[in-house]
């Protein structure tokens, strides 16, 4: 019994340090210190107690951001990309937020640190915030953290928040759908030749950047991408702008890159598009929501002997079909829910 009391008491005052801890861990963050916003997002992405409370707490807070996704091969220079698109958006004071998903693969173990150092540069400005996110362990829930994570720099204040992922993997492609604009990175090397791309890294592109183009070859690279353009069929009536970049000396079409981005940004809003897909992420999300949480109320009545696990057993031995008994298990589990809380009230 002395026990079971002190176990209690141990629980009360860490539930109580952790909700002070968090309570003022937020007003950090609210205040825009960058170091509570680092703390908030190890919290989200390590799925630390309190994610929840402060998913819960930021979400009306987010939608300010405009998120734009950079993708491409590896070595195709986006992270060099993004750290000039980030000078020229610092030009108009927005501020901005990074997140750089590095790839598992093995044979880019170097390019992490490269990034690192790279974006060093923005280290002593205020106005950027840079987050690298391993996705080693993560497979398959990548995008769902990636998307906490944006989230969470949105609700911060962040004008942009630019996403830099290696487009190889449906985990990558699919961070490309929280992007309101993406850009695919190209670059004129013989590896790159728009044939040898991987199908739907193409279909993403909102806008091509062509990349080193201070090497030969970047002529033809473009040409190859417009003529694939003129075979696309587009239900958006939005043909993606093609633009030659060099982040080398020059940084030769790093405003026009800029440029081409904003056009695509006022055409969504425009055409009311941009409306449309925020309406539709935010049911999905709902939807998302309620799924997980069904799933989760009907794993938890499989775990047990009742009605249930009966009806399971049942169309194991072939006496019920799987429709009938889906069928039925809604209809009990909704039916017990209702009697629960009829009977709390
Ligand atoms: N010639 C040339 N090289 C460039 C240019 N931009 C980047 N590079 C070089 O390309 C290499 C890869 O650049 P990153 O910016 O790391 O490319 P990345 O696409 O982010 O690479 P991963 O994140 O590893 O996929 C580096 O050696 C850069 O110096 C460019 O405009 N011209
Ligand atoms: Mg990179």
């Amino acid at each position: 019994m002395q026990n079971f009391k002190l176990k209690i008491l141990i629980f009360l005052t860490f539930y109580k340090t952790g909700g002070v801890f968090l309570k003022e861990l937020m007003s950090r963050f609210w205040a825009g210190e960058h170091r509570a916003l680092a703390r908030v997002i190890s919290t989200v992405e390590n799925e630390l107690p309190g994610k929840d409370d402060i998913l819960k707490e930021i979400y009306t807070k987010t939608g300010g951001a405009y998120i734009l996704g950079v993708t491409g091969s590896p070595g195709a220079g986006k992270s060099s990309l993004v750290d000039t698109l980030v000078k020229e958006i610092r030009k108009n004071n927005e501020i901005v937020g990074i997140v750089a998903v590095d790839p598992t693969s093995p044979f880019s173990g170097g390019a992490i640190l490269g990034d690192r150092i790279r974006m060093n540069e923005h280290a002593l400005d205020e106005g950027v915030f840079i987050r690298s996110m391993g996705t080693r362990g993560s497979l398959g829930g990548l995008a769902k953290t990636t998307k906490e994570v944006v989230k969470v720099m949105d609700a911060f204040g962040m004008n942009w928040v630019i996403i830099e992922t290696v487009g190889v993997g449906q985990a990558e492609l699919d961070i490309m759908y929280i992007a309101d604009t993406t850009v695919v990175v190209l670059t004129p090397g013989a590896g790159d030749s728009i044939q040898t791309m991987k199908a739907g890294i193409m279909e993403i592109a909102d806008v091509f950047a062509i990349n080193k183009c201070d090497l030969p070859g970047a002529d033809r690279v473009e040409m190859e991408v417009e003529m694939m353009l003129n075979f696309r069929d587009d239900h958006i009536k939005w043909r993606p702008p093609v633009v030659k970049t060099s982040t080398f000396n020059t940084t030769k079409g790093i405003a026009e890159l800029l440029e081409a981005v904003k056009k695509h940004r006022n055409h969504l809003s425009e055409k009311g598009i941009f409306l449309k897909r925020r309406q539709e992420r935010a049911s999905n999300e709902v939807l998302d929501i309620i799924n997980y949480q069904w799933e989760r109320l009907v794993k938890h009545h499989l775990g047990r002997p009742g009605q249930v696990s009966e009806l399971l057993e049942k169309v194991t031995s072939r006496e019920i079909d799987p429709y009938t008994a889906s069928q039925s298990i809604i209809e009990w589990i909704i039916g017990d829910s209702g009697s629960q809380k009829s009977s709390s009230q």
